[in-house]
């Protein structure tokens, strides 16, 4: 990777991915971009090059990969879970019509294509536990029809016409820098806010909801670390299983009170948030990827926890 383009640079991953980026690759090669320069991010923007690319237009694409010459595009423009089933119409255009783009400009421009799938792309008929990398993938929300077809789509390409596709199913990944963009385990990120601004948190989900999680600086490294591999070794280019830990409000409760011993939950379950999280894994077998490209996550709950709980006291000012 030498000139990289990221869309959807401004919200929860890509804000600490670019930043992470233009450390490891120089400022200049490391094109931000997202609709809008409101989006998010406001560090970001300012800070190296960005441009505007809403992905749902080809042209725009096409003309920032042109312009600054760009080799590998990091695709992060995406609706999320929650947000994808109050507009599943919106969701569609812009996960797959955006990553029908992005394939068809890296077709004619050879550039490789980053995208994130996600636990989302499983369902309730999944295996649930020790979720296998190949397996039954019949997702019941709007936002995981999209990721399966994204997992498909971008295989073809690479099969088909030689792209260098590549891609993780993420789980739910916990960050203190950005919040996230509307998804079904934001629980995770803001009971820490809640954590330490009020003492107290009301968890949208049962106390036994079990799905796999993944603190950022985990994720950044499986992104990298997965676009720089030897592409000959890989076998699941588009949809490898990553996971770090896994689970339930209960564990992050008592990791947090280990800390905080004060702290207080109460539940107040949200119906549709809890049907979407019912439906995927508990937890993922991500072995194919150790094999394939050497993942290996650094940080466990307790681990994220305690370095959640110090940054974010140093953000919020506690
Ligand atoms: P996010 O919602 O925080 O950021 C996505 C960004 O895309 C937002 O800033 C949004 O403004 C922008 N965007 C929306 N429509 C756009 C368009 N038409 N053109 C350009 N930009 C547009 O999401 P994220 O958490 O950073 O997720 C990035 C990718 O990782 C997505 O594909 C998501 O499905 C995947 N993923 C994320 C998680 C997670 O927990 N964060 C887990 C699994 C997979
Ligand atoms: C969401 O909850 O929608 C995301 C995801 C797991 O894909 N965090």
């Amino acid at each position: 990777m030498k000139k990289i383009l990221i869309t959807g640079a401004l919200g929860q991953i890509g804000s600490e991915l670019t930043m992470k980026m233009r450390d490891i690759y120089g400022n200049d090669n490391v094109i931000a971009s997202s609709r809008s320069a409101k989006d998010g991010s406001e560090k970001v923007v300012k800070a190296g090059p960005f441009e505007i690319v809403d992905v749902t237009n080809p042209q725009q694409i096409a003309d920032a990969v042109k312009k600054h010459k760009i080799d590998t595009v990091i695709n992060l423009a995406a609706i999320l879970s929650a947000v994808g089933e109050s507009k599943p119409n919106l969701a569609w255009d812009v996960n797959m019509g955006g990553l029908v783009n992005i394939l068809e400009v890296a077709r004619e421009f050879n550039t490789a294509v980053f995208t994130p799938s996600s636990i989302a792309a499983f369902g309730p008929n999944t295996p649930k536990i020790n979720t296998p990398q190949d397996t039954i993938q019949r997702p019941t929300t709007m936002y995981g029809v999209t990721k399966v077809s994204g997992e498909i789509l971008c295989d073809y390409y690479h099969q088909k016409f030689g792209v260098d596709t590549r891609g993780v199913r993420f789980p739910g990944l916990i960050s203190y820098e950005t919040l996230p963009g509307g998804g079904t385990t934001d629980y995770a990120v803001e009971i820490y806010y809640k954590a330490i601004e009020e003492g107290k948190f009301v968890c949208p989900l049962s106390k036994d909801t079990r799905m796999d999680m993944m603190y950022m600086p985990d994720a950044l490294d499986a992104i990298i670390n997965l676009a720089e591999a030897d592409g000959s070794k890989l076998e699941h280019r588009n949809a490898f299983n990553v996971t770090a830990m896994s689970f339930t409000p209960e564990d992050i409760f008592a990791s947090i009170k280990k800390q905080m011993p004060d702290f207080e939950m109460t539940y107040d379950v949200n119906d549709t948030l809890q049907n979407i999280a019912d439906s995927w894994p508990d937890a993922l077998d991500d072995s194919a990827a150790r094999k394939e490209w050497n993942w290996n996550p650094k940080y466990d709950l307790d681990a994220m926890t305690k370095d959640m709980l110090e940054k974010l006291k140093i953000k919020l000012g506690k």
